[in-house]
């Protein structure tokens, strides 16, 4: 079965506990849940992980363009947390390995500090869903599909 990546970036294993009115009160388990009935439907594998760590998400970013590469994936739906403001690095690795990624974010990232308008992600995504809490999951990963596979 061809899979699809979901990775969640730092602090986001905190998403339901803290600030409701930015990020709502769903859990990243719910999060996974909601992708899961989503790539159910599509016919998809879903890998789905969080980390607080930059380096482990360059590894599964190298990893997932690997896999893209030899036809067993479409790409991933990434939502960097801080590391969107802050990472050339992961700018590199999804550049490095063409990996097809839509950027998430939960929140409207536009809306809120200066600092949170710059992405070093959005020059290397395929497409970006930015304000729709965390449906915007569920987006990205249709986005990502159509725009992969056109189904
Ligand atoms: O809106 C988004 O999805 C963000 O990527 C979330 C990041 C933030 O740094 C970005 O600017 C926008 C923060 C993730 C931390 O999530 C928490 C959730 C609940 C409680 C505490 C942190």
């Amino acid at each position: 079965m061809t899979s699809v990546y979901v990775f969640n970036g730092p602090n986001l294993n905190l998403l339901g506990t803290r600030e409701p009115e930015v990020y709502g009160t769903l859990t990243l388990a719910d999060v996974e849940t909601m992708c899961r009935m989503e790539c159910e439907e599509a016919g998809l594998e879903l890998v789905f992980g969080q980390s607080n760590h930059e380096g482990q998400l360059i590894d599964w970013i190298q990893e997932a363009g690997a896999e893209v590469q030899a036809g067993r994936a479409i790409g991933a739906v990434f939502n960097p947390g801080a590391f969107t403001h802050t990472s050339v690095a992961l700018h590199d690795a999804i550049e490095g390995v063409q990996l097809p990624v839509v950027e998430v974010h939960i929140s409207n990232v536009h809306r809120r500090e200066p600092f949170r308008h710059r992405s070093y992600v959005s020059p290397v995504a395929r497409g970006i869903v930015v304000g729709f809490g965390v449906y915007g999951y569920v987006l990205a990963l249709r986005g990502l599909r159509h725009a992969i596979t056109g189904g």
